[in-house]
């Protein structure tokens, strides 16, 4: 990048009038009322966005974000002041900068600070995007007593290294100071995501401190969320695409689809940031805008990510311009998803699959099916088990979703394979690739092999003959694809999948 390029930061604002969408407010006397933890892409692309947007209309909702460990985006974002660029990629490109991070801090360097500043009454809200492995759950859900993060963070007077061992401490601080509790929302794809986090976290509370459980028990909000947008990682490309357009260096611009949405369990205090004049949603009934994006985005997202992976595909998009994975998906959402769930009053499933399945075939978005592929183990619990659970129950087809999960044991067996050279991205890898070892082909015992991971399927999936009947079927159906040469036209192996 040519030196001469000034650098993003506030005294560049006013050169940059005109050129793309900028603050409505001025983000240097913002105080800070919301702290976020987990500080990823999509928190940028969605959350701070959504933020920024509110903060026209008034108040100090400024975010202190929190990496647990990692300092690259403090590196990054605080010689910018927090400033950063939002690029909206559809037919046409939408440049937009966000002003609405004001501090950046990383636990495992300044653990007194961010303490501090969860403790402060100021700190109002919490929000979380911590990936579904950051709740250290179990497949029922429940915090993971068992979970080495939570064993450590249960010790006395520890720098937490779980965000639920962090929270709880900064709560135990505010409950000593007698100051409310802030309220707590999670931004993940976990189902019941606002009850589950709030179980853990009194969970935790029970074994450190039972008055403090006794108080959040009384007093805590964990409202549950949907959050959507297309928001794939940040590549080399986006900031010299920056520089050339607009002229400045921004060390860590973000990218994303322009469709954006934030449903939010309607039990907030009055005091809150004006989301509500921004697009977001309130409602009292979250589950059903959670499974029909779970069910009806998150699931054909991971089908294509672990089939298109085993046909050397890269993108959702290349994905979807095989036919036979299209209509894979769209027969998997017509015949064994719509019919799973009872979708929002105001919302056709039909017409909204047809939407998502428009959204994945973007061509200025590319999102790697590597990328989606990661944390199989946590993903599946959360986008396809409960189909399948709902469907054994109602006597529906899991023919199809029983392929998916295949898939995925496949896509296990190929990063096998792949090592050295391409890791597994899984906090179960190590148990995934000891399997993947002893896997021989023979679908029978392989699919035994996978089933018995106890941390990844449920008691109820183990022990359905049904299920184990189909994934058996559904891996021996698949399994070759792992044993054909690199480059084979896949589409007439794949023509078999939805007849
Ligand atoms: C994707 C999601 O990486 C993944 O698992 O399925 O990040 C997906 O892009 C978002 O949930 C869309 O809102």
């Amino acid at each position: 990048m040519s030196i001469d390029i000034p650098r993003l930061e506030p005294a560049l604002l006013e050169q940059l009038q005109g050129k793309l969408k900028l603050p409505a407010y001025d983000p240097s006397s913002t105080g800070i009322g919301i702290v976020h933890i987990g500080p990823g892409a999509f928190f940028r692309a969605h959350q701070a966005w959504y933020t920024d947007l509110a903060l026209k209309y008034g108040g100090d909702w400024g975010i202190s974000v929190v990496s647990m460990r990692s300092n690259d985006l403090a590196k990054a974002l605080t010689p910018q002041q927090g400033l950063y660029s939002l690029v909206l990629l559809d037919k046409t490109t939408e440049y937009q900068l966000v002003g609405s991070i004001r501090e950046l801090l990383v636990a495992a360097e300044q653990y007194e600070q961010v303490l501090q500043r969860l403790a402060a009454p100021s700190s109002c809200y919490v929000t979380l995007t911590i990936t579904e492995k950051g709740y250290c759950l179990n497949t029922l859900g429940e915090l993971d007593l068992t979970h080495a993060d939570i064993q450590h963070d249960l010790e006395t007077n520890v720098k937490a290294r779980s965000a639920i061992g962090l929270l709880v401490q900064a709560l135990a601080l505010r409950f000593a100071a007698n100051v409310p509790p802030f309220v707590v929302l999670s931004c993940d794809n976990l189902t019941d995501n606002g009850h589950k986090l709030r179980n853990a976290l009194l969970t935790f509370a029970r074994q450190k401190q039972p008055a403090l459980a006794n108080w959040l028990e009384q007093q805590l909000l964990c409202p549950c969320t949907m959050v959507d947008s297309i928001t794939p990682a940040t590549d080399e490309e986006l900031p010299k695409q920056l520089a050339a357009e607009l002229g400045y260096q921004d060390n860590w611009p973000i990218k994303r689809e322009k469709f954006c949405q934030w449903v939010i369990e309607d039990i907030l205090p009055a005091h809150r940031p004006a989301w509500h004049q921004v697009g977001v949603t309130y409602t009292q009934d979250v589950k059903a805008f959670e499974k029909a994006k779970l069910r009806l985005l998150n699931a054909p997202h991971s089908a294509l990510a672990y089939l298109g992976s085993l046909c050397g595909l890269e993108t959702v998009f290349d994905a979807m311009q095989q036919t036979q994975l299209r209509n894979f998906v769209q027969k998997l959402a017509q015949n064994e998803i719509i019919g799973s769930f009872h979708a929002p009053a105001e919302l056709n499933p039909a017409e909204y699959s047809a939407d998502i399945f428009q959204r994945f075939d973007n061509p200025a978005i590319r999102h790697l099916l590597a990328q989606i592929a990661w944390d199989g183990s946590q993903k599946l619990p959360m986008r396809v088990f409960p189909i399948i659970q709902d469907n054994l129950a109602s006597g529906r087809s899991i023919r199809l979703l029983s392929l998916v999960v295949a898939s995925w044991m496949l896509f296990i067996r190929l990063r096998y394979q792949q090592q050295p050279d391409t890791a597994l991205v899984d906090p179960l890898a190590a148990s995934l690739l000891d399997c993947a070892a002893a896997c021989t082909d023979d679908a029978v015992t392989d699919t035994r092999l996978f089933l018995a991971l106890g941390q990844v399927f449920p008691p109820a999936l183990q022990q359905s003959e049904l299920f184990k009947v189909q994934l058996t079927q559904a891996y021996q159906q698949l399994c070759p694809l792992l044993l054909l040469p690199k480059g084979t036209d896949v589409a007439a192996f794949l023509q078999d999948l939805v007849e």
